[in-house]
Formats: structure tokens, C-alpha cells, sequence
């Protein structure tokens, strides 16, 4: 039988990579690797289990309601992140403000520990979003700036997606690779090396239901997919969605609408780190004008249209 390669030696294989500290990647990632296999296990018992399925009761800061999972992922990842002492402070889409651990750790992280949480309760994918940021700061209390870089300045981001199977996709600014989950010995193995995104291909994924809202240019481009009877494929969950495409050549696009010009997703949670990969992978994001990991953030919740995808259609639907 053919060697299969864990995350685990994946990782210490290439740590030369890591333009920081050897080592330092592979503790950063420890905590990653270990919350996605823990919140894989709720998730797969989801249906089961009446405590963890279902709304929280509260809302986060976006107003929107927490479900429970979404609740017990965030405090997971920012647990398994303090615990190892490279990580200063957390910022998180389930958090008003950063969550500070006071320990003069050289990285901050900023995460969306549990993306599309509104397919929770209909076992569709979820998943979660990860960047790795070096501070600017020195000193035990990491900073606003420190967090307010452009996406450009990631040393690492990856997502998990906890689908048909799950999967941990993750780059260093060398490529991208993809490993699966296997349930049956509890470890990610590599099963997708140097993933590549198809300059190219069929599928669009857009939320459909604001055409009206949309601009005349993305209903242009929207038509021209039609009239060349590419796919439409939109799950609803951005990893899901974005994971597919690069699998498969596609675009997803979140533009700003007339109500909300700044359309729906996060630049930190969400934008930045699906930009990164999406560029190591040969492919584009923007915001249908500039280039995702040049924006400059001037907040943490801040949000931003999104085009990403295979470079080619994320050319086209910026023209219009
Ligand atoms: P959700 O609200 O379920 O958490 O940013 C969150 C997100 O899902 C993305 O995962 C998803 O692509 C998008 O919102 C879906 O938004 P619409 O319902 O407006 O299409």
C-alpha cells in the first residue's frame, strides 16, 4: 500500500518554507488541525444531539442569531489558540472586539470559526476560515494595526470544510494543498497537492434572489453566463461554494447591492484569507474594481463586495 502523507509530516516537510521561526508553523497549525477534527465531531453528531443543534439565543455583532455550533467552534479555536502561546490576540466574526491573550505571542489570527452556520440545522456544508497575520506590534498587548493589515501580509490561511467528507486546505504563500479527514484513524492526509484553480470555467455561484438590487454590469454578466448555458451553483456557504469552484473552475461573486454597497461578506473573516488562497492557487479575487489583498482595512467587521474564482471569469464579470 502506497505511504500516505499526514498533515502532520506535510507540515514538518515543509516548515522551511515558513518565511518565520522553524517550528513556529507547525504550532500555529496544531491548533487548527486539532478544533477542525473537534468541531468535525459535532458536527457530524449535530442532528443528535438537541444541546449543541439550533439557535443560541443570542445575536453577534452582525445582528445575525448564533446558532450553537457557531458558539462552541469560536470558543474552541480561541481555547486550542491561546493554549499554545505563539498567538497574542484572536479576532473572530463571532467577537465585537479582539480577544486579547496578553502573552507577547509574535502572530495575531483572524477567523470565521464556523462560515454558512445557517445550513447547520440542514446538514448542509459549513466551514471554517482561518488567516495568520505577524504582528506589527511589539510587546505582550497586540494592537488594532495589528489586525488592520492588508491581506497581502498573511503568512498563512486556510479553511476546513466539513462536507461529504472534511477537509483542511491551507497555504504558507507556496501553493496550496488540500487534506482530507480520515474518520477511520482520525488524521488529515494529504489527498490534494498543489491544488490549481482552472483559469477557466462553467460554474457561477451567486445568490440570485437580489437581481434587483444587483448593478447593470453584474446583470450583464450574470445574462452572458445564461446565454452561454454555463451552471449556476450557489450552496449558500462561502468554503462550500469557493472550495468547489477551485476544485472545478468557477467564480463566486458577492457584489455590493444598492441596499448594501458593500455587499454581505467580511474582508478579515472571509475575503482576505479565501483571496490568498485563491491567488496561490492561480486564481483572482477583487472587489470588482481592486485587488482583495491590497484593500487597506480600516476596521474588523469591515465589509466587501467579492469577486473569486477562476481568473478569467473573475476578469469577465469585472467587466460586465
Ligand atoms: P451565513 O450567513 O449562513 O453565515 O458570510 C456568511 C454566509 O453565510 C456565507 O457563508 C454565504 O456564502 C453567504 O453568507 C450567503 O448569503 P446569502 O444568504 O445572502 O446568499
Amino acid at each position: 500500500m502506497a505511504h500516505v502523507k499526514t498533515l502532520a509530516e506535510f507540515i514538518t516537510e515543509r516548515q522551511h518554507e515558513f518565511t518565520y521561526a522553524t517550528g513556529e508553523l507547525s504550532q500555529l497549525l496544531t491548533s487548527f488541525r486539532l478544533a477542525g477534527k473537534m468541531v468535525n465531531r459535532e458536527v457530524n453528531k449535530a442532528g443528535l444531539a438537541e444541546d449543541i443543534l439550533g439557535a443560541q439565543g443570542t445575536e453577534n455583532v452582525q445582528g445575525e442569531a448564533q446558532q450553537k455550533l457557531d458558539v462552541y467552534a469560536n470558543d474552541l479555536f480561541i481555547r486550542l489558540l491561546k493554549s499554545q502561546g505563539m498567538v497574542c490576540a484572536v479576532a473572530s466574526e463571532e467577537n465585537d472586539d479582539i480577544v486579547h491573550f496578553d502573552n507577547g505571542g509574535k502572530y495575531v489570527v483572524t477567523m470565521d470559526p464556523l462560515d454558512g452556520s445557517s445550513n447547520i440545522d440542514v446538514n448542509v456544508s459549513i466551514g471554517t476560515i482561518f488567516s495568520i497575520y505577524k504582528r506589527i506590534s511589539t510587546g505582550p498587548k497586540a494592537t488594532l494595526e495589528d489586525f488592520l493589515q492588508p491581506g497581502r501580509a498573511q503568512v498563512a490561511a486556510g479553511y476546513i470544510v466539513y462536507g461529504s467528507s472534511t477537509m483542511l486546505v491551507y497555504s504558507t504563500g507556496h501553493g496550496v494543498n488540500g487534506f482530507t479527514l480520515d474518520p477511520s484513524i482520525g488524521t488529515f492526509c494529504l489527498s490534494h497537492p498543489n491544488m490549481t484553480s482552472p483559469a477557466d470555467g462553467k460554474i457561477y455561484s451567486i445568490n440570485e434572489g437580489n437581481w434587483y438590487e444587483f448593478s447593470d454590469g453584474v446583470r450583464n454578466y450574470i445574462d452572458g453566463c445564461k446565454q452561454k448555458k454555463m451552471s449556476a451553483r450557489y450552496i449558500g456557504s462561502l468554503v462550500a461554494d469557493f472550495h468547489r469552484n477551485l476544485l472545478k473552475g468557477g467564480v463566486y461573486l458577492y457584489p455590493g447591492t444598492a441596499k448594501a454597497p458593500k455587499g454581505k461578506l467580511r474582508l478579515l473573516y472571509e475575503a482576505n484569507p479565501l483571496a490568498f488562497l485563491a491567488e496561490q492557487a492561480g486564481g483572482k479575487a477583487t472587489d470588482g474594481t481592486a485587488r482583495i489583498l491590497d484593500l487597506m482595512p480600516t476596521e474588523l467587521h469591515q465589509r466587501t463586495p467579492l469577486y473569486i474564482g477562476s481568473s478569467q471569469m473573475v476578469d469577465a464579470a469585472m467587466r460586465g
